[in-house]
């Protein structure tokens, strides 16, 4: 730190140590610069930060952020991407290395189409399908490889399938 008259400096760390820099007003590396960057003196010091649940960080879309030092205080934590709800758009959105329908968190009937999203999301109702019938065997297909990977039980097979059969999907528009 600065000695009273400003014409020298003062250390209260140890000197020339790279990477003692911390965020806090004071010049604990004793380079003259006050929350300076590791990289550039001239820029000030930034830190990785994340609020995700461990584990999650790197993983699918979640991604840590940056937090610029000014006035001797972190900032907010700027372009981080934390856990949201898995839905169907080709990214692990939740974060847990599973994709889309590949993910037991889609096993759900967001829309009340009496067919699970999971589902939806591999058999799209607006199609390209030939007809109905095509529609309604990716349905079939799609439930019965749940029940084989233990995701569904029979009851919510059959009904998935059934309420694809009562869908107007497929049919003519
Ligand atoms: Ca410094
Ligand atoms: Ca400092
Ligand atoms: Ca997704
Ligand atoms: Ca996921």
């Amino acid at each position: 730190m600065c000695t009273a008259d400003h014409l020298a400096t003062e250390c209260n760390a140890t000197p020339g140590t790279p990477g003692t820099e911390v965020c806090n007003g004071i010049d604990d590396d004793c380079d003259s610069a006050v929350d300076e960057s590791f990289t550039n003196p001239l820029q000030p010091l930034t830190q990785s930060c994340y609020s995700g649940p461990a584990g999650t960080q790197g993983v699918g879309v979640c991604q840590a952020g940056t937090q610029t030092c000014s006035g001797g205080a972190s900032g907010a934590c700027v372009g981080e991407v934390t856990p949201s709800a898995e839905v169907c758009d080709g990214l692990d959105n939740d974060c847990d290395g599973l994709v889309d329908a590949n993910d037991p968190g889609m096993d759900v009937d967001s829309n009340g189409n009496g067919i699970l999203d999971s589902i939806d999301c591999q058999c799209r109702c607006a199609g390209p399908w030939k007809n109905h019938g095509e529609y309604v065997s990716c349905v079939a297909h799609a439930a019965d490889a749940l029940k084989k990977a233990g995701r569904i039980g029979g009851a919510a097979q059959g009904a998935n399938v059934s309420a694809a059969a009562k869908s107007g999907c497929g049919g003519p528009k």
